[in-house]
Order: structure tokens, then sequence, then C-alpha cells
């Protein structure tokens, strides 16, 4: 931590996984021809580890620091963004690109269901959650004013009941009773919604009777997801400065303040 952040007492962006995660990374350590870059805060590197986690693929995880940018990561990706991936010398970027990827050389545990029309219902709920409900998150958690705060929870809210409405009705998962391509697009931003919304902009907790609570349930029970998922204070701590707009925060961040798409 600098002087300047110690004197201001700001939190840092932990650079390695706690808890769960922490064991998932010293199980996957060892080289692996498929590699996932990823840093251990990351919602859009957690999509990928848990698409890995489900499909039983053996792979090497290696954190990287993406605000630091390493050789080896502009190396895959030249804006320098987790996740990355390696399969032999090749190597490629951007989550939902990747969850395509893994989906595509993989026959056990399919994410995607098989019927065309079913593919494409799937891809457009991605669409929604890539389009709405992300950048909509992260509105929420930067402003920081309270009339913007109420009205960007409000956007959010909506634009989640829109997906709890086209799920299936009795779930627990959005297509039934398996976690599939559209509950991982969605998980790593479903339990960062307690953890860092609730904490720092006061989320609500779903009723546990409630649709939406029941899939929030069935996605924080998931093995995968409690696999890739680190302790409480790592999120806390490594969302403090997106939850304070801290300047140069990221390149999510900036996106957001200057009302541009997500990179
Ligand atoms: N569209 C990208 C977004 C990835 C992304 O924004 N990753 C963040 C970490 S959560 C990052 O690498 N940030 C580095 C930076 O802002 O310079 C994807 O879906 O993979």
């Amino acid at each position: 931590m600098s002087t300047e952040n110690q004197q201001k007492n700001q939190k840092e962006y932990h650079k390695q996984a706690t808890g769960e995660a922490l064991r998932t990374v010293q199980r996957r350590s060892s080289e692996q021809q498929l590699k996932l870059f990823g840093a251990c805060f990351c919602p859009f590197v957690q999509r990928v580890w848990i698409s890995l986690e489900v499909k039983g693929l053996d792979y090497q995880y290696i954190e990287v620091d993406p605000y630091k940018k390493p050789k080896l990561l502009i190396d895959i990706n030249p804006r320098g963004l987790v996740p990355a991936l390696k399969h032999g010398e090749w190597g490629c970027h951007e989550s939902n690109v990747l969850l395509e990827y893994l989906e595509d050389i993989t026959e056990q545990h399919p994410l995607l269901p098989t019927d065309p029309k079913s593919r494409a219902d799937s891809r457009l709920w991605v669409d929604h959650i890539n389009r709405n409900i992300i950048p909509g998150f992260y509105r929420l958690l930067q402003a920081q004013e309270m009339g913007k705060q109420t009205e960007f929870a409000q956007e959010l809210k909506m634009e989640i009941a829109k997906i709890v409405d086209a799920a299936d009705a009795d779930g627990p998962f959005f297509l039934g009773p398996d976690l599939r391509f559209v509950d991982v697009s969605f998980a790593p931003w479903m339990i960062r919604l307690s953890r860092v919304l609730g904490t720092y902009r006061g989320w609500p907790a779903a009723a546990e009777d409630s649709r939406f609570g029941k899939w929030l349930k069935a996605i924080e029970e998931h093995e995968a997801v409690k696999k890739t998922t680190s302790d409480h204070k790592l999120y806390l701590d490594s969302y403090e400065r997106y939850a304070e707009n801290r300047p140069n925060t990221s390149q999510v961040a900036n996106a957001v303040n200057s009302g541009r798409g997500l990179p």
C-alpha cells in the first residue's frame, strides 16, 4: 500500500484469492496446456473460472495484476484486461468469447442448450446481462449522490426483474434444475449484490421465497461458484475504490464515469 493510501486508510484491491478460491488456486497451480490468467476480485474472470470447474477441465490458474499489466497478459490481450486464456501457444480474451470457446472444446457438461432456438435465447439473456445489468451494477456502485443512487438502484432492480421474469418458473436456475450458460454469466454479479452493493449501497437481500431469492441461494450453494469465491472481506476491500469513485479506478469505472460502453 502506498504511503498516501495508508494515510487515508484506503483499502486496496487484493492480489491473492482467499478462502475456498485460494484452495482452488493452489489445487490448480500445476503446469497445464490450458491456462486461465485471472485476478481474484474480477467477476469477468469468475465467469470463465466457474465454467472451467463445471466442465471438470484440467487447467492452470495464474493470478496476474491487470492494473500493472504484465507482459504475459499484454501478449494475450493488448488491452491488458483479464480474463485471458492460453491453450497451448494460442491465446484469447473477453469473458463471453472464452465461455463460448470452452463450450466448443468440450463435450462434457455443456452449458448451452442443444436446440438452436434455446441457444439463441440464452445468448440474448447474456446480452441483457452485459448491456443492462452489469453497467447498472457499476453505475449504482460509483454514484456518490443519494438521488442518483436511488435512481440507479431502481433501474438495476428493473433490469434484474426482467431476467427473473424470463427464468424457468420452478428453477432454481435460469433454465431449470441445472446451472447453465446464463447462470454462469450472471453468477459473479449475483454474489456481489449482497457482498458489495449490500454493504456500500444498502442493496436489500432478496426474500428467500421469491423466485430471485431461490435463484440466488442455488447460485451461492453451487460447488463451482463456491470454489471460485473468496471470503467476503476480499470483495469489500477490492470494491471500496469503486464505491468512493476514486479517479482512475479501472477501465470499467472510467467507462461508466464517461458514459461510454464497458471495455
Ligand atoms: N469485457 C471484458 C472486461 C474485463 C475487465 O474489465 N476486467 C477488469 C478486471 S475485473 C480488468 O482487467 N481491468 C484492468 C483495467 O481496468 O485496466 C470481459 O468480459 O472479459
